[in-house]
């Protein structure tokens, strides 16, 4: 009841944003890894009425993950070392996608190599099913891989080299998810950007470490650590997200990082992103990335303002906010 009231009276606000030169009806998306590699979310949402669903990263070949366990609570939010499984690109295209296409939503799908080659056979092998995808988002920052700490995104050559790669091997608009493991992420994202890719997704989990709360022992079962995400590294990422706008302005920019709310998407938005992705708070609540995508259209209309657009034009949030 409370439900249906609260939508009629935003129907009228239009948050709607542009990301890979599409329209897409909310900021609000999925963060990879964070909501399964399908419609997981459908039964507690309407999948088409956010952004876009970004699935785990895949592979061309089918992979295992890491030994349990892979994710850890923090009083900040979480630590994972997942590990990237997945049924790989040819079992997803025929278990997964026709479920989530289903849905209506925009279909973003992350992939991830040991080798460029990999990422090249990974996006060849989503060309039969392009016209249901809306972008390739490139993993090149997961902190997870059998390298441990070392990858992709830390060398503006070798991500330039897989963009590129790719770029010449679909057609689909390519956006790079970047490491903030670095202290070179602008670098890396303007080799991306010559590269080929259009969108920056900015960024992945931060390296960590964390030891379980009755012993010295770690926390996960990789005992290496893992990847820092939630509330705790949000002024984190939406530093990066400021460097990375005022070094490419007018590049789409994806914020990733602690979004617990629609405040939070807001700090994103004005610091230059045209987009968020939502993951850590998804184990909180599954129902997450509607409800922050609904309460952006009530700040918006709180505000005075008829579109997010138009609040966004304000340049900063008004005192009452
Ligand atoms: O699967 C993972 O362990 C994982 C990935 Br692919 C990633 O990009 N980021 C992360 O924190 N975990």
């Amino acid at each position: 009841m409370k439900a249906s009231l609260k939508k009629s009276k935003t129907d009228d606000i239009d948050v709607s944003t542009w990301l890979y030169g599409r329209r897409l009806p909310s900021p609000v998306m999925s963060a990879s890894g964070t909501s399964g590699h399908g419609a997981e979310l459908a039964g507690y949402f309407d999948l088409s009425a956010i952004g876009a669903v970004v699935v785990k990263s895949l592979s061309h070949f089918v992979h295992e993950g890491n030994p349990a366990p892979r994710v850890g609570v923090l009083p900040t939010g979480m630590i994972n070392s997942v590990g990237l499984p997945g049924p790989g690109v040819r079992r997803w295209i025929d278990e997964y996608l026709p479920d989530l296409t289903r849905t209506g939503a925009n279909v973003v799908v992350s992939v991830w190599g040991r080798t460029k080659a990999d990422y090249v056979k990974a996006v060849e092998q989503l060309a039969p099913v392009s016209s249901q995808l809306m972008a390739v988002e490139i993993n090149v920052s997961c902190p997870n891989t059998e390298k441990g700490g070392e990858m992709f995104g830390h060398d503006s050559k070798e991500t330039a080299a897989i963009v590129k790669a790719v770029s010449q091997t679909c057609d689909l608009p390519i956006g790079v998810k970047l490491s903030p493991n670095t202290d070179r992420y602008v670098e890396v994202a303007g080799a991306a950007l010559d590269a080929g890719a259009v969108a920056l997704i900015a960024s992945n989990t931060y390296l960590g470490q964390a030891h379980k709360r009755d012993s010295n022992q770690p926390m996960l079962g990789t005992s290496s650590g893992g990847g820092v995400s939630g509330q705790g590294i949000l002024p984190l990422s939406l530093r990066i997200v400021r460097e990375l706008n005022k070094a490419f302005p007018g590049c789409d920019i994806v914020g990733v990082g602690g979004v617990h709310s629609a405040r939070d998407a807001l700090a994103y938005l004005f610091e230059g992103a045209s987009a968020v992705q939502v993951g850590t708070a998804t184990f909180v609540d599954p129902r997450i990335l509607y409800r922050i995508s609904e309460d952006v259209k009530w700040l918006v209309k709180k505000q005075g303002a008829q579109s997010l657009k138009e609040l966004l034009a304000k340049k900063s949030m008004p005192p009452s906010f």
